[in-house]
């Protein structure tokens, strides 16, 4: 064997699907890119194609799958230094997860395969408009015969949409029409007399603090449910220097697989998400969100953060002033430490526009599933490059 012993636990593909895939990630922090894999990896599987996905830090993984392991993928160590591979070895399709590099002698062996496979770089989503221009580029390898994709995740047609496995539009489709059916005029938000549930999940937030003690304040019951992330040690810090508060009803919770997390989503009324996978997905469970955005260095972010919220709030539910409330919000949310972050005044303006945000967030989630799912359109691009 020219590798290791994976490679011989490659399930066998089915004729009528596109046949084998490789994908290839590199975990740079936190969850986020083994979790865009791992969604990827095993909505391909329920589609019936074969996946090995080589990790760096496999045991992520364990943390992020259902109870049920998934037939058709096959979980690899990343490939050591000394890995050598053939042609044989190499799979119809190579997906390189946000420019991870293959190893050497992988692309080596690609290079040498007769029919030389479909080899895709998968970006990071992003809603600005340029996005459009370099989603399926090609990038001509500079020594061998090989060409790889550009293949960017996106909100416009134009794009290579966003990451929606059949099962999960299934259960939004049927819980969109749930929400029709019990919806009754002038409803479509919170009862006032009604709990307002929080699910946070977030990077080191220094706004944690003076948001708690706003919330402590807070006439109506609120809920806050703490994922694991860097808020629950500074929660726990506020909770022993706030004894005996009655409010917010803090819960931390453990961590739980992705389908799980997934309904726990949709069982929150205000969503406080990250990076790049739970931001995607509390827009399917369709509430509003506020996403905390991974910090870039050159603050490129900043302008990803201001592009999505203009295409999310362009829908126009949203009068220009809950507008403005909601941006405030977010930017404070981001950059705390900027002029206007106080959230004193904001936070109970934006409590009160609950409703129309998510009229708002109901509307995108709409958009969204008219959207061709992310596997849809790369089995479909794929299919086109391996002819
Ligand atoms: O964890 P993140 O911050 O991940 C990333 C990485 O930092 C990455 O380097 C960066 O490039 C990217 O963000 C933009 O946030 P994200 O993307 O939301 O990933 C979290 C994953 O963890 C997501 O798949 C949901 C999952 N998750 C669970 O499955 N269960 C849980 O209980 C929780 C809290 C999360």
């Amino acid at each position: 064997m020219s590798a290791t012993g994976y490679w011989m636990n490659f399930p066998a593909a089915s004729p009528s699907n596109i046949g084998r895939w490789d994908i290839f990630c590199r975990v740079i922090d936190n969850f986020g890119d083994a979790g865009v894999c791992w969604r990827l990896a095993a909505d391909l599987a329920s589609r019936g194609d074969s996946v090995r996905l080589f990790i760096d830090q496999p045991d992520l993984l364990a943390q992020l799958q259902g109870p049920t392991p998934l037939p058709h993928i096959d979980i690899c160590p990343w490939p050591t230094a000394d890995a050598q591979f053939t042609a044989a070895d190499v799979a119809d399709v190579v997906l390189e997860a946000f420019a991870c590099d293959p190893p050497a002698a992988y692309i080596e062996a690609m290079s040498q395969r007769a029919t030389r496979p479909a080899w895709i770089n998968l970006e990071y989503l992003s809603a600005e408009n340029w996005i459009e221009t370099h989603h399926r580029l090609p990038s001509p390898h500079p020594r061998y015969a090989l060409t790889k994709h550009f293949f960017f995740p996106g909100f416009t047609p134009g794009t290579g949409g966003i990451l929606r496995e059949p099962t999960r539009t299934a259960e939004i489709v049927e819980q969109a029409q749930r929400q029709v059916q019990a919806s009754v005029p002038n409803a479509g938000g919170l009862n006032p007399a009604e709990s307002l549930r929080i699910l946070l999940f977030c990077y080191e937030q220094a706004l944690i603090p003076a948001w708690l003690t706003i919330l402590a304040e807070s006439t109506s019951t609120v809920v806050l449910d703490v994922t694991p992330c860097p808020a629950q040690a500074q929660i726990r810090q506020w909770q022993s220097e706030h004894p005996g508060h009655s409010q917010p009803c803090i819960r931390a919770l453990p961590f739980v697989s992705q389908p799980d997390f997934d309904h726990l989503l949709d069982e929150h009324d205000l969503l406080f998400v990250r990076g790049e996978d739970s931001f995607v997905r509390a827009q399917l469970a369709g509430k509003p969100l506020i996403w905390h955005i991974y910090p870039q260095t050159d603050d490129a972010h900043r302008v990803k953060l201001q592009a999505f919220y203009d295409r999310y709030l362009g829908l126009e539910v949203l009068t220009a002033a809950e507008q403005d409330v909601y941006r405030k919000v977010v930017k404070a949310w981001n950059n705390p430490s900027a002029p206007g972050s106080d959230l004193t005044k904001l936070w109970p303006a934006l409590v009160k526009q609950m409703p129309a945000m998510l009229e708002n967030a109901r509307q995108w989630r709409h958009l969204l599933l008219q959207q061709v799912d992310l596997v849809s359109q790369l089995r479909e691009f794929v299919a086109h490059l391996v002819k």
